[in-house]
C-alpha cells in the first residue's frame, strides 16, 4: 500500500485541523470519507479534503476504500468507533481521551488482544512534543539523578460554557497523567485533588483552578495546576526536580519586545499552535507505520491506564482525599 485511505469520523476542532494536515501538509495519507451528527461540521471538512460523507462511523468503517480510520469526536463516543474499527480489523488513530470510562477502555483492550494485533494509536501527541523529548533525553540520561517531584500546570485562557469539573481531569489533565509516567518511567500509586479558592472568571458550577497530586510506586510526588480561565494565555509548564539537578521544559520561543518600560515576550493562546509541530509528527508517524503494517504510538494500554488515574482524580475532587490507584501489571501483548 502506498496510500493510506483515511476514514474520520468527528469533524470538529481538531477533526478538521487534522484533515487539513493530512490534506496540505503530510505526506502517504488521503481522507476519503467523513462523517459527523453535525452536518454542518461534516460539509466544512469536506469542503477542505473533497471527502465524501457518509451517515456514521459504522458505514466510514465499513467502506471498502477506508484503510484506517481517525476519531476526533465527543470523548463518550469514542470507544463504538474504536471497536467498530477493531472488529473490522482495520487501525485506527483515536484522539484523547480513548474512552470516557476505565471500563469502556478496558473493552478496547481486551478487542485488541483477542483480534491479536495493534491496530489502535491514542493521540497522546506530547509524546511527540520536542520539550517533552528534550526532558525524557535529560532524565533517561541520568545526568541530573533521580526524578523526586515534577512540578506541571496546564492553563487555558478560556473555556467553553460546557466545560465542567470533571472535564479538568478527564479532558485536560489526561495529557499530564500520559506523558509524566512516560517521562519518569514509573507507575502512578495515588492520586488527590486539592480545590484552592475558585476564580471569579470560572461559570457558576465549574471549580477552577484545580491542584492534582499524583504520587509514584518509587515515591515520586507530582503537582499538576489545572487552571483552565487563567486569562492569559495557553500556558504548559513541566519541571523536574531530581537528586543532582532540575530540568525545565523549554519555552516557545517568541522575541523579546521592549516597550512602554517593559519587557515582553508572547505566549500561545491556543493548543493549535502550541503543540502543531507535535501534531504534525504524531500524525505522520500514524501514517508512515500503520503503512508499515505496525502502528507503534501511544496504545490502548496507555488509554486504559489514563482512564484508570482519572478515575481516582475524579473521586478524589468529591472525597478530597488520596485516593488509591490499581492498573495491575501490562500484558505482555502491550510491552
Ligand atoms: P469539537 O466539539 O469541536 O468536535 C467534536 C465533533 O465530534 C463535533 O463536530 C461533534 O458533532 C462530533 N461528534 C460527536 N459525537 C459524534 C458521533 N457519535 N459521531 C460522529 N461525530 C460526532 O471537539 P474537539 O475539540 O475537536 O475535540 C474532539 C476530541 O479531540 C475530544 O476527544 C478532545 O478531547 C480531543 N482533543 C484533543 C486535543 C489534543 O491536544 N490532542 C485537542 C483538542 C481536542
Ligand atoms: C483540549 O481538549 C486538549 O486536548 C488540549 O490539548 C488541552 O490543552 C485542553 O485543555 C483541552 O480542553
Amino acid at each position: 500500500m502506498s496510500e493510506l485511505r483515511i476514514g474520520v469520523v468527528g469533524t470538529g476542532a481538531i477533526g478538521r485541523e487534522h484533515i487539513f494536515r493530512i490534506t496540505n501538509k503530510l505526506v502517504g495519507g488521503k481522507v476519503v470519507a467523513v462523517t459527523d451528527i453535525n452536518e454542518e461540521n461534516a460539509k466544512a471538512a469536506s469542503a477542505v479534503c473533497g471527502a465524501r460523507i457518509e451517515k456514521d462511523s459504522l458505514s466510514v468503517v465499513n467502506s471498502p476504500d477506508v484503510d484506517a480510520l481517525l476519531v476526533a469526536s465527543y470523548g463518550p463516543a469514542h470507544a463504538e468507533s474504536v471497536l467498530q474499527a477493531i472488529a473490522a480489523g482495520k487501525p485506527v488513530f483515536c484522539e484523547k481521551p480513548l474512552a470516557s470510562t476505565a471500563a469502556d477502555c478496558k473493552k478496547v483492550v481486551d478487542a485488541e488482544m483477542a483480534f491479536g494485533k495493534k491496530l489502535v494509536q491514542v493521540g497522546f501527541m506530547r509524546r511527540y512534543d520536542k520539550g517533552y523529548l528534550q526532558l525524557k533525553n535529560i532524565i533517561s540520561g541520568g545526568g541530573i539523578g533521580a526524578p523526586l517531584m515534577v512540578h506541571c500546570a496546564h492553563r487555558n485562557a478560556t473555556v467553553d460554557p460546557n466545560y465542567t469539573t470533571q472535564m479538568a481531569v478527564n479532558d485536560t489533565a489526561v495529557h499530564e497523567i500520559d506523558i509524566l509516567h512516560w517521562l519518569i518511567d514509573d507507575q502512578y500509586v495515588s492520586a488527590q485533588v486539592i480545590i484552592p479558592k475558585t476564580t471569579k472568571y470560572a461559570r457558576p458550577g465549574l471549580t477552577d483552578p484545580q491542584l492534582m497530586i499524583l504520587t509514584t510506586e518509587s515515591g515520586i510526588v507530582i503537582d499538576i495546576e489545572v487552571f483552565v480561565n487563567c486569562q492569559f494565555g495557553y500556558d504548559i509548564q513541566c519541571e523536574v526536580c531530581c537528586e543532582g539537578g532540575t530540568a525545565r521544559m523549554a519555552e516557545p520561543s517568541f522575541p523579546l519586545v521592549r516597550k512602554d518600560a517593559s519587557r515582553c515576550v508572547a505566549l500561545e493562546t491556543d493548543w493549535k499552535q502550541r503543540f502543531i509541530e507535535a501534531y504534525d509528527v504524531e500524525i505522520q508517524d500514524w501514517i508512515n507505520s500503520t503503512l508499515s503494517g505496525e502502528v507503534n504510538g501511544p496504545t490502548a494500554w496507555d488509554g486504559y491506564l489514563a482512564a484508570v488515574t482519572a478515575d481516582a482524580l475524579v473521586k478524589s475532587q468529591g472525597s478530597g482525599r488520596a485516593e488509591p490507584i490499581q492498573t495491575g501489571a501490562a500484558p505482555v501483548f502491550y510491552k
